[in-house]
């Protein structure tokens, strides 16, 4: 790798593409960093639309194979873009060939899929190969500052956690049926689109684990038009009379508890009618509150339980000082960041990863945490909110291990033999 260069390849080019590219277009404008990053390549399959979106956003040549991708040696950092099926793929392909990765949310389709990453992470780390998720919520700095409020103690010790994620893009029954209904694609419905992030943001500001759950999951609406070839994303365009069946829930609520003891409840729903992208966490401690509202993202509302009574009320915190956090790469206070810059900072502390040879977080051994919960969920809504607990992430590992062990010690059953075949 270059002692000043990031190459970027990557590979998906719609919506998260379309943002990730944001950011690696303004990291090294807006930041002092060590490493500039390049866009060298972005991938699809369609070699129309790729080469239209190596154009729109930026990148100096585009590639029709993501397993060509990963071998190129002028290529440093993988950025996998795409739908939750082919994460674990392209992730665990990219970190063998020696590249670093950043891996869209969530992290996979399932625990196991999940368990393999973290285990190619672990071995390429090994390498000096760094792998992030792309909780990108953590880097918007009223989020960031939650976190750092939280960790001086200044709402004392958390007794509720109370997260939303509510959108309503699917409300129109006509909304064709896009990648993301469908769990062959995508893994789960609103849950591990959304529900993933209010799960990683209240295990990150809170620095505590997710234990337990119980849980509902419904489909409101069970067939939707089948889309047409062009349909992308969240903006589908009903297009043809033939119905397909939705496979993923459209809305998950679930109650938790949390390892420092905390009562929580969770809300993820794409029928949420009016509310656009109203992820809202309330934290109620000991000695205070906090509560963050994305669609209010540079703002922190502080209830200090400390002050005197008659002084008490909620602060309205501008989160757009230059001492913020972030903040001060960009503009005066007062000037307002928005929904992007939350990529433009994490591709920042990607960098300064790479650079620091640090681990960058979060990392992914911190997503295959939400993917348990996920799966812990689902298990829950599956068998009546029956309380599910939610195994760690080193005894996940340790199962993924022993099943590994366990399948290269089968004899193999073409030549009889036992243990490590030969490639
Ligand atoms: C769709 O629900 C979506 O684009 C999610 O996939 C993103 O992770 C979220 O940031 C915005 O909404």
């Amino acid at each position: 790798m270059s002692t000043t260069q990031l190459r970027i390849g990557m590979v998906g080019y719609a919506f998260m593409g379309a943002a990730h590219s944001q950011a690696w277009r303004t990291v090294n404008r807006f930041f002092d960093l060590p490493l500039r990053a390049r866009m060298e390549v972005v991938c699809g399959r369609d070699s129309v639309k790729v080469a239209a979106a190596a154009e729109r956003l930026g990148w100096a040549e585009y590639e029709t194979d993501w397993r060509r991708l990963v071998e190129r040696d002028d290529v440093d950092l993988i950025d996998v873009c795409t739908p939750g099926d082919s994460h674990a793929e392209i992730a665990i392909a990219a970190l063998e060939a020696g590249k670093h990765v950043l891996c869209e949310k969530p992290l996979a389709n399932t625990v196991a899929e999940a368990t393999a990453m973290v285990a190619a992470a672990r071995r390429a780390q090994a390498r000096g190969q760094v792998a992030m998720c792309g909780f990108n919520y953590r880097r918007v700095p009223a989020a960031a500052l939650m976190r750092h409020l939280v960790a001086e103690g200044r709402i004392g010790t958390i007794r509720h956690v109370r997260a939303v994620y509510l959108q309503d893009w699917l409300v129109d029954p006509q909304f064709p049926l896009a990648w993301r209904l469908r769990a062959d694609r995508a893994g789960s419905g609103a849950l591990g689109d959304i529900g993933a992030h209010i799960i990683d943001l209240t295990q990150y500001l809170t620095g505590q684990r997710i234990t337990g759950v119980a849980a509902l999951t419904e489909t409101f609406i069970r067939e939707r038009p089948l889309p047409a070839e062009d349909v992308q994303g969240l903006s589908g365009t009903a297009s043809t009379d033939a119905m397909g069946e939705v496979t993923v829930d459209d809305a998950a609520v679930f109650l938790a508890r949390f390892d420092g003891g905390a009562l929580a409840t969770f809300e993820a729903s794409r029928f949420a009618t009016g509310r656009k992208n109203a992820l809202r966490i309330e934290l109620n401690g000991s000695e205070g509150t906090l509560a963050f509202d994305l669609e209010r993202l540079n703002e922190l509302e502080f209830y200090d339980g400390t002050r005197p009574a008659d002084e008490g009320g909620f602060t309205r915190i501008l989160v757009t000082e230059p001492t913020h956090p972030y903040v001060g790469a960009w503009w005066p206070p007062g000037h307002l960041l928005g929904y992007e810059h939350s990529f433009t900072h994490q591709a920042r502390d990607l960098i300064e990863a790479i650079a620091t040879g640090t681990t960058p977080q979060p990392s992914f051994e911190d997503a295959l945490g939400v993917q348990l919960v996920l799966d812990a969920v689902q298990r829950s809504a599956a068998a009546g909110a029956a309380w599910t607990d939610v195994p760690t992430v080193e005894h996940s590992m340790r199962d993924e291990h022993n099943a590994l062990t366990e399948r290269s010690e089968q004899p193999d059953l073409a030549t009889g033999s036992t243990g490590g075949t030969e490639h």
